[in-house]
């Protein structure tokens, strides 16, 4: 699936110094970055001769790759971590060893940590009193239990827990969790791994729930993943968000995680001048069967004109994840969806847009969507993050380094937490859920509450299925309780078929203002056995390009009348020669619809900032539908609140499968 080549213009590239490397169909240049670290394959011998060649040939062994016996990671400790030109000598070297198949030294790149204002923590002193209102009332009532919030200092100041209005947001505009608690269920037994910049596993609210096990720095490879000391704190991500899932319950300090009996390994991998396909791929596929969600707040640069994804091995260590991780049953990829705002596109973000993982938007306390949101197709649902700067305490109150709290953190990183706190309580709910349950869930019981976009721009709509959806939204805010309860309820999901809807393989051009409109009809595979009847992900990979790659907009319509802008404009994006190839733009808004009939793909150049009668050429539509034959919530149960909702799908399954 994944192509990483070196593009057309290669020997002008390679005369400036300018490598073009294409990913999964992104091609962009720049200057090529190469690591201290290899990628060795050998012929023969496991480990021990790894071990073995690695000696011989200077290098430090690391470790296999993703448990493989014939690939390993390798790093040469002369060598620079980050530098221009390959080290020919060191490759020559253990390639001259008879066992050795291939090196490959790693290729350097660069992953932003996201969150939209970094700011320091406020001193554990002001925040140990007790939560003034609770306190208050337990006054003169010492022996009753008047309350089952928790008593945390910060408890209060956790809107997104339980929204009453405080700092300015909607009262009831929460993730529910309070329902979920009061079921019993805290996340006992599940593992959540933070892949980010480090914990601080020595926080007093952290570290009774630290898993130390299925932890590991992937940053300076030891078993201990402490962030590194910087004056500004700029480490202190992964702690703020460790502290959002697993902080403890009624110890008197900071506040409390929405998974509060939960586990949190650290998986250090951030911290490094340059990011590799071999870290990544090690820290996705860590401990599978120990961890069971993986969360990440971080990605491609958001800038708005970056279009990247997932190398390689971390393609197979998230592939392999879904499938084998978790015994059988699926690791969960939890992803931010984004902080590149209006002028960005999470579709073009290939962690995000993944069919793999559950990409998260984030809402503010009265429910518009923060500056900073990015929205696209491929986001399935929202939580909570800080959106005006002006209001402190509107922001995601926290753990912070060395055991101190904040009330600031902030971005879409605040927000993939919570989603993964809640999905830890929907596993110890029903340890049996697979990946793809998840995002059904997901999908049945995410509401659209309050949540509105103030630039009134995307509405809120219904798909064929009679599922509400918003461009900017996905599903909805997460409710806690409604998931716990389905997911308590669940039964398992028809088997998951992909089928290749069609191509349109034809060049054509279009110019600003002049669409091109593009049709598939399909069967969706009828009678074959990869027969589709009921959606679950709908990919649409597109080969264009455009003398301004920013200013190409892809709408794709369903046979049941629902759009999904798969790609917006992104004013920055000014790239021109390569344009996207075979890139997987992902929906999710077609769920639970009926497939077969007529597809329709509209690809323009909209007028850009440049001005400019843009020409864009397109080359290729193929359309993959992924999805089950059989109709699957037939035998679902929801609560209360998801009950209308899944009665309405139900009822159009029934009727799709009479005609
Ligand atoms: C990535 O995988 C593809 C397909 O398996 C292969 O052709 C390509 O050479 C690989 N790239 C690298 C850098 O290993
Ligand atoms: C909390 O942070 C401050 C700096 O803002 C630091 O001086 C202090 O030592 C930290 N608190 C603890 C308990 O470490
Ligand atoms: C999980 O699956 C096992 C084996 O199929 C079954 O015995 C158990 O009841 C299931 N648990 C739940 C919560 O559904
Ligand atoms: C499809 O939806 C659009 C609005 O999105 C509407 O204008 C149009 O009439 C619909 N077409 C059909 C055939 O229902
Ligand atoms: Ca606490
Ligand atoms: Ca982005």
């Amino acid at each position: 699936m994944v192509k990483i080549s070196v593009c057309a213009h290669r020997n002008v590239a390679v005369l400036f110094g300018l490598v073009c490397l294409s990913i999964f169909g992104l091609t962009s240049c720049s200057q090529e970055v190469v690591t201290n670290s290899w990628l060795v394959e050998l012929s023969q011998g496991g480990e021990v001769a790894a071990r073995e060649v690695a000696k011989r040939s200077g290098f430090t062994y690391v470790s296999p790759v993703l448990g493989s016996d014939t690939e390993f990671h390798f790093v040469h400790n002369a060598v620079s971590k980050s530098r221009f030109r390959r080290s020919v000598v060191h490759t020559r070297k253990l390639k001259s060893h008879p066992f050795v198949k291939r090196a490959v030294q790693q290729t350097g790149f660069v992953r932003s940590k996201r969150g939209y204002r970094p700011l320091a923590g406020v001193p554990l002193s002001d925040l140990r009193l007790k939560n003034p209102d609770i306190a208050e009332l337990l006054k003169d009532e010492k022996d009753v239990v008047i309350t089952k919030d928790p008593t945390d200092p910060l408890f209060g100041k956790e809107w997104f827990l339980k929204n009453r209005g405080q700092s300015g947001g909607i009262p009831g505009l929460d993730l529910n969790v309070e329902a979920a608690w009061e079921m019993g269920f805290t996340g006992k037994g599940v593992t959540t791994a933070i892949m980010d910049d480090g914990i601080d596993y020595l926080h007093e609210d952290l570290k009774n729930n630290y898993n130390a096990e299925a932890s590991y720095d992937f940053s300076s490879n030891d078993h201990f993943p402490y962030p590194r000391y910087t004056d500004t704190w700029f480490n202190s991500h992964g702690t703020r968000c460790a502290g959002e899932i697993a902080a403890a319950r009624d110890n008197n300090v900071c506040g409390v995680g929405v998974a509060y009996d939960s586990k949190v390994a650290g998986l250090r991998m951030l911290d490094q001048p340059f990011m590799t396909d071999l870290i990544e791929a090690n820290a996705m596929g860590h401990m599978p069967n120990h961890i069971d969600i993986y969360s990440a707040s971080w990605g491609p640069t958001d800038d708005g004109k970056t279009v990247d994804g997932p190398r390689n091995l971390t393609m197979r260590a998230i592939v392999k994840g879904v499938n084998e991780g978790r015994n059988g049953k699926g690791n969960i990829y939890v992803w931010a969806s984004g902080d590149g705002g209006q002028e960005d596109d999470c579709n073009c973000d290939g962690y995000a847009a993944s069919m793999w993982t559950i990409s998260i938007n984030s809402a503010t306390n009265d429910g518009q969507t923060a500056g900073y949101d990015e929205s696209c197709s491929s986001t399935l649902a929202s939580t909570f993050s800080n959106g005006k700067s002006t209001l402190r305490d509107a922001g995601v109150a926290t753990t912070d380094l060395y055991n101190n709290c904040t009330t600031t953190h902030s971005g879409t990183s605040a927000a993939a937490p919570e989603a993964a706190g809640i999905f830890a309580l929907a596993l110890e709910a029903n340890t049996n859920l697979t990946w793809r349950d998840m995002q059904h869930l997901t999908v049945l019981t995410s509401k659209r509450n309050r949540l509105f976009d103030p630039y009134l721009k995307h509405f809120w709509q219904y798909n064929g299925a009679g599922l509400e959806f918003n461009h900017l939204f996905g599903y909805g805010v997460l409710d806690a309780g409604a998931m716990v309860y389905m997911a308590k309820h669940w039964k398992p999901l028809p088997e998951r078929f992909h089928c290749t809807a069609g191509s349109v393989v034809q060049k054509m051009s279009f110019g600003t203002n002049e669409p091109i409109t593009l049709t598939i009809d399909t069967d969706a595979c009828k009678g074959t056995k990869n027969e589709v009847n009921f959606l679950e992900h709908l990919q649409a990979f597109v080969t264009v390009r455009s003398s301004y790659r920013g200013n190409i907009v892809i709408h794709l319509t369903s046979p049941m009348n629902t759009t999904s802008m798969i790609l917006s404009q992104r004013p920055n994006d000014d790239e021109h020669k390569n344009g996207f190839t075979r890139w997987p733009f992902m929906t999710t808004h077609t769920w639970a619809e009926a497939p077969s009939g007529t597809w329709t793909l509209r690809v323009e150049n909209v007028p850009g900032k440049n001005n400019a009668y843009d020409e864009g050429v397109f080359r290729e539509w193929t359309l993959v539908l992924h999805g089950t034959r059989d109709p699957p919530y037939n035998h679902q149960e929801a609560d209360e609140q998801s009950q209308v909702k899944l009665f309405k799908v139900k009822r159009m399954h029934e009727a799709a499968q009479k005609e």
